[in-house]
């Protein structure tokens, strides 16, 4: 039998055991990935959680979103993490002694009132804020939500489409790999691996205190997101500054489509014109078939900007654009069987593994490299009921659900054996949780 088959499984002692993570992960103003490894606020951690607090409390899931925004810089950009000043300075690394943005981002309109890193991470936020608006439209419009939201998302949009636009071909390019969120994949390790590492005694990293070290990045990993970070700090944040890691990554992109068509709705909803939201869907869509499906895999594939080239890999982001509206059928037809090929083998792991399952450079338990996530599966799941694969969303469903379940809401599991890595009551596993079960 499938290992993803399976039954007896109780949703409302699943929804209740979800509904206490999101409880106790609340902040006061926002909710943090995890009380130990992740104590502040993190950008698409929020926008997941969003998704799933709407069934619990639609007017927390719009403070949740416009906490995050409040901290938004006047460039545009949304921060990967918004600090919390009550969290003390060594509970995580890099602190924001380290970005020090209220100074090195002065120039980009880094706010002054609140600390936060330069960097970003995948744009769900749109998204986020239409499903959170449609699940409760009246308590949004007595709020004010998506006016008070519009705006904002529409500054983020354009920071992306045009001092992101680094290839010059439509697509926003990311420039850290913590910026894609999946920091760790082997999807960045040629050019993560031409970055000169920062020394490691002039950085502690505070994740080992409340990780398993085989289940992160290693140290070198490490030194060299120090490395990248320092240097982009140093520069201002400037965008038009050399980077030394450049990548257009599909799952970036494909989730930047998705929130425009987003906007379009926002925008139409507060009595604006949606035409700039559909014109940068549109033209983000052709760039992402253009630039990044890679015919031999069939599946999407980051673009190194440094020598203009795909990278040969499969990673999960290669798989989110399914999910995106309009995408042409025929690519949509391949990434399903990708998904369901030996690479993935959909329908026979736990979840969606982060990465190519056959390549020499996967591994089960460590992080980005081969785990499978919580986050990537729910949107592998959206695209698959949107493309009228009813029965695999069906399965992944419950297979998503199980995996919470049995792993205490881990941050990751092992794919080939459901086991949970990393910390238990992760809040966007527990969020997706409740929306799966809505
Ligand atoms: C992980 O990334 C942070 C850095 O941003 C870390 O390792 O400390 C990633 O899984 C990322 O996708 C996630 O948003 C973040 C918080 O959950 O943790």
């Amino acid at each position: 039998e499938p290992a993803t088959r399976h039954s007896g499984l109780d949703h409302r002692e699943l929804r209740a055991a979800a509904v206490r993570v999101l409880l106790a992960n609340w902040s006061g103003k926002g909710t943090v990935p995890s009380r130990s490894l992740y104590p502040h606020q993190w950008s698409w951690d929020s926008a997941f959680i969003a998704i799933g607090l709407r069934h619990l409390s639609p007017r927390r899931a719009q403070q949740e979103l416009e906490w995050l925004l409040s901290a938004q810089w006047a460039d545009g950009r949304v921060p990967h993490i918004a600090f919390n000043p009550e969290v003390p300075a060594d509970a995580y690394f890099p602190s924001p002694d380290f970005w020090r943005s209220s100074r090195a981002g002065r120039h980009r309109g880094a706010p002054a009132h609140t600390e936060t890193s330069g960097i970003v991470q995948p744009p769900v936020h749109a998204l986020a804020a239409w499903l959170v608006h449609r699940a409760d439209p009246r308590e949004s419009a007595r709020r004010g939500f998506l006016p008070r939201v519009a705006a904002r998302l529409e500054s983020w949009h354009r920071y992306l489409a045009t001092h992101r636009d680094l290839g010059g071909g439509g697509l926003a390019a990311v420039l850290h790999p913590w910026e894609p969120g999946l920091d760790n994949s082997p999807c960045w390790d040629t050019p993560l691996g031409r970055v000169t590492p920062a020394p490691e005694d002039s950085y502690h990293r505070v994740d080992l205190d409340h990780s398993v070290a085989a289940d992160r990045p290693t140290d070198l990993d490490y030194a060299r997101y120090v490395r990248l970070a320092r240097d982009y700090r140093d520069s201002g944040y400037d965008d038009g500054a050399p980077h030394a890691f450049q990548v257009e990554d599909p799952g970036f992109n494909a989730l930047l489509i998705m929130s425009e068509h987003a906007l379009a709705e926002i925008l139409r909803t507060v009595g604006e014109n949606p035409s700039p939201a559909l014109a940068r869907a549109e033209r983000l869509t052709a760039a992402l078939g253009e630039r990044l499906w890679d015919p031999e895999r069939r599946i999407f594939a980051p673009r190194e900007l440094r020598d203009d080239r795909l990278l040969p890999v499969a990673g999960v982001s290669g798989l989110l654009p399914l999910a995106v509206p309009g995408l042409p059928r025929p690519l949509a037809d391949a990434l399903v069987s990708t998904a369901r090929g030996e690479r993935f083998r959909l329908g026979q792991v736990h979840m969606v593994p982060s990465y190519d399952l056959t390549d020499s450079q996967f591994d089960a338990n460590r992080y980005w490299r081969g785990p499978s996530w919580f986050n990537t599966g729910w949107l592998v799941h959206r695209g698959l009921r949107a493309c009228g694969h009813t029965a695999a969303a069906d399965e992944l469903r419950e297979g998503i659900l199980h995996d919470a379940w049995s792993s205490g809401f881990a941050e990751y599991v092992n794919p080939l054996t459901g086991d949970g890595r990393g910390i238990r009551d992760f809040s966007w596993t527990a969020a997706l949780v409740l929306d799966l079960l809505a």
